[in-house]
């Protein structure tokens, strides 16, 4: 069993790294991707770098080429939904990309012919993580994750994505992720903690949480992994 773990940001990866043992670096596709254990579980990371494309990239790379069978995402998100504070943890039941629009053609937002407008993770992890979180006293909530190339700081933009997709936080790599999985028939789960609220106020409160909500985030799946052993 080989599971990926993958991020978008270096800061999103650097914790889980320190875990891992018996490390080795590959440069692929202009980016670095690891191979390493944990606790005799063959592991693969890389962040992406932020964005539906890279993500897909990566996220494609580490199936295809480093076969990995599970993937797990750990990361940071804006909040929506008011009861997502800074720090919480949100795993995405499902997902969607609130940017593609062919609504000209009478389509719904978020759908393109042959695809759909949500995905939906692997009933199995999150009933692993919902678990995790139970024994251990922690507060992982679920639910909906919107994901498009922009970063919202905007209560009007935040409330159309709210509106038009029931979505409880945002980002820019979960869904296109989930595509990737989902056409790969690979089981994923998207972890978020909440590092902001999408807001007038959501670059600053980002650059203040980043870290300190990427460690919460990377040590539920650490906690999840220790599952998996
Ligand atoms: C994207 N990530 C943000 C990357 C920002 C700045 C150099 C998560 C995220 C996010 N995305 C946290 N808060 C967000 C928000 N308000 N809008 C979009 O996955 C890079």
């Amino acid at each position: 069993m080989k599971i990926a773990i993958m991020g978008a940001m270096p800061e999103e990866i650097e914790p889980l790294l320190s875990y891992m043992n018996d490390i080795k670096s590959y440069e692929l596709a202009d980016n670095r991707y690891y191979e390493a254990k944990y606790k005799g579980i063959d592991v693969v990371l890389a962040y992406s770098k932020i964005g539906k494309v890279f993500a897909s990239l990566t996220a494609s790379v580490m199936i295809q080429h480093f076969k990995a069978q599970k993937l797990l995402f750990s990361g940071v998100a804006g909040a929506i939904n008011e009861n997502l504070k800074i720090g919480d943890l949100i795993a995405a039941t499902k997902l969607c990309q609130h940017d593609l629009d062919i609504t000209a053609f009478g389509h719904p937002y978020g759908y393109v012919p042959e695809g759909k407008v949500y995905i939906e993770s692997d009933k199995e992890l999150l009933f692993l993580a919902k678990n995790i979180a139970k024994t251990k006293g922690i507060d992982l909530k679920e639910g909906i994750i919107a994901t498009g190339d922009q970063f919202i700081a905007d209560p009007k933009k935040k409330e159309w994505i709210k509106n038009t997709f029931s979505a409880d936080a945002l980002e820019m790599e979960g869904a296109a992720v989930a595509v990737v999985c989902d056409a790969f028939d690979i089981p994923f789960f998207i972890l978020r903690a909440i590092s902001d609220a999408a807001d007038m106020d959501a670059g600053f409160d980002f650059d203040k949480f980043l870290e300190k909500s990427s460690k919460i985030s990377a040590d539920f799946i650490i906690s999840m992994l220790d599952e998996m052993v």
